[in-house]
């Protein structure tokens, strides 16, 4: 999880506003995940993902954190480790593969067309643990029921609990 790469260094590319935008999340949101308690980790992530502030994610803001990420690992590029930024592709591709307006629906289950906390977290179960452990707790996770969810994706999510070498 430690995406984070630091004060920005001259790159190769001129970074977006959405790139530096995601940098700004990342810079703010790693070290608490990495280090401090999961739900700590989900609220801050939550305050840049809701950003209307109406309590869900709407299909827009998902999309604006998508390519917020796709413009920021553009930006970053060689500055990524390989297997992260691998990881974070390939996470990317599932996602697109998918679809969000899929996956949107897969978690509202009160069909309101935004995806609650309650709802993004109905198969997590979160606790002081940072969320790299959390994941990796299978009492801690509906491994099933995210399967069923997000195919493939949830794969790609149990490897953010396992240290890169
Ligand atoms: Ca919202
Ligand atoms: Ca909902």
């Amino acid at each position: 999880m430690s995406l984070a790469t630091g004060p920005a260094t001259a790159g190769r590319h001129a970074p977006t506003p959405e790139a530096q935008a995601f940098d700004r999340f990342l810079a703010a949101t790693s070290p608490i995940c990495e280090r401090q308690s999961s739900l700590l980790c989900v609220d801050s992530a939550w305050r840049f993902a809701d950003s209307d502030g109406d309590q869900g994610l709407s299909l827009g803001e998902l999309t604006g954190i998508r390519d917020g990420l796709r413009a920021w690992l553009t930006w970053k590029d060689e500055e990524v480790p390989v297997a992260q930024r691998r990881m974070v592709q390939f996470g990317l591709l599932l996602v697109d593969g998918m679809g969000l307006p899929y996956l949107v629906e897969s978690y509202d289950a009160d069909g309101d067309g935004a995806v609650s906390r309650t709802e993004l977290l109905s198969d997590l179960r979160l606790d002081a643990r940072p969320l790299g452990q959390v994941l990796l707790d299978s009492n801690a996770v509906d491994w099933e029921a995210l399967n069923r969810r997000l195919g493939p994706i949830a794969g790609s999510l149990k490897g953010l609990g396992v240290k890169p070498e």
